[in-house]
C-alpha cells in the first residue's frame, strides 16, 4: 500500500506498508526518513528535533547527497541541493504481499540550473520489503559532460555507540577528515570519539554490529564508504540534534565520494545501489 500523507504543515510524504515492512519517504529529498519491519524497531536513527520543513534537511534517515558529497563541490551547498528540492511520484506498485517499490523523480529547475548549470533527471527507485533496496540514477540530459559525487547518507539506530562495530573496511584507505590524513585501516571500527572517514576500493559487503543486530550494507556502482559519528561536542553544536544523540547512530554511506567521483557524458546515467538488511541478533 502506498499512501501520500502530510504533517500539519503540509510537509508530504509517502507511507509504504506491507506484510513484511513500512516506511515513510519525504518528496522533499525523495527522503527515507522511516524504515521497519513489522514488529520491531526503526533500522534508521530519525532526530526527534528534525523540523519538517520545507528548505531545511531532515536529520536522519537517508539524506541524499546530490550532486556532490560534502563540499566537494564548493559551488555548492553542503551535501548539494537535492536533499532540500521537491522531488515528484513517478510510479508506485506493490511487489506481492511483501514488497513495495516507489519511484521518485527530480529535474533540473530554474532554481537548480542557477546553481548547478547541468540539465539532469535524478530518480530515485525504493523498494521496501525485508531487506531495503535504494536506487539513485543520474542521467545527464545536459550538452556537456558534468562530475558527479554523492551518498546516501544513512543514518543507522544503534543500541549504544559504545557496543558499535563496523566490519568490511579492513585494508581499505581512509582519508580521515578530521587530520586530513590518508592511511590503510587496520583494523574494524569501534567509536569512543568523534569519527569523520572515507573509504576507498570498497567492494564488499559493510557489516554494522552492535549488541542486538547485526545490519548489512552492500553496494553497487559505488567504490567509497563513508563512516561518521559525531561524538559529543560536534553532535551539541550541529542542527536538529540533542546532545547525546551522537549515543544512538552511526552513519555508514553508500558513496561517489573524493576520489571515487563520477563524469557523465551527454546522455549518460549512473546508478547507486544500496541494499539493506538488518538481523537481530
Ligand atoms: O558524512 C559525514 C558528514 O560530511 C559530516 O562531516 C557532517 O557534516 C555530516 O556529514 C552531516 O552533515 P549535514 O550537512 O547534514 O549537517
Amino acid at each position: 500500500m502506498v499512501e501520500l500523507k502530510s504533517f500539519e504543515n503540509g510537509f508530504e510524504y509517502l507511507e509504504l506498508k506491507n506484510d513484511a515492512a513500512s516506511a515513510k519517504i519525504a518528496l522533499q529529498g525523495a527522503h527515507v526518513f522511516e524504515y521497519k519491519y513489522s514488529d520491531s524497531q526503526d533500522v534508521f536513527w530519525l532526530s526527534e528535533n528534525s523540523a519538517f520543513e520545507l528548505g531545511s534537511a531532515i536529520r536522519g534517515g537517508v539524506p541524499l547527497c546530490w550532486p556532490a558529497f560534502g563540499l566537494n563541490n564548493p559551488d555548492l551547498p553542503q551535501h548539494g541541493f537535492a536533499r532540500t528540492s521537491l522531488f515528484e511520484l513517478v510510479s508506485s506498485k506493490e511487489l506481492g504481499e511483501n514488497a513495495t517499490e516507489v519511484v521518485l523523480r527530480l529535474r533540473d529547475s530554474k532554481e537548480s540550473l542557477e546553481l548547478w548549470n547541468h540539465k539532469f533527471e535524478l530518480e530515485f527507485k525504493v523498494r521496501v520489503s525485508d531487506t531495503l533496496t535504494m536506487e539513485l540514477k543520474t542521467t545527464n540530459l545536459d550538452a556537456n559532460e558534468f562530475k558527479l559525487t554523492q551518498a546516501l547518507h544513512s543514518y543507522f539506530r544503534v543500541s549504544e555507540i559504545s557496543d558499535a562495530v563496523v566490519k568490511g573496511l579492513k585494508s581499505k584507505p581512509r582519508f580521515d577528515a578530521l587530520t586530513n590524513k590518508t592511511f590503510i585501516q587496520k583494523e574494524d571500527i569501534s567509536f569512543k570519539e568523534e569519527f569523520d572517514s572515507v573509504f576507498q576500493e570498497v567492494d564488499a559487503e559493510i557489516i554494522l554490529e552492535d549488541a542486538d543486530a547485526r545490519l548489512s550494507v552492500k553496494n553497487e556502482g559505488s567504490s567509497s564508504v563513508v563512516v561518521w559519528n559525531p561524538w559529543l561536542d560536534k553532535c551539541s553544536r550541529m542542527s536538529a540534534m540533542k546532545p547525546t544523540a551522537y549515543r544512538e547512530f552511526v552513519c555508514v554511506e553508500s558513496a561517489n565520494a573524493f576520489e571515487d567521483f563520477k563524469i557523465l557524458r551527454p546522455n549518460e546515467t549512473h546508478i547507486l545501489k544500496a541494499t539493506i538488511l538488518k538481523q537481530l541478533s
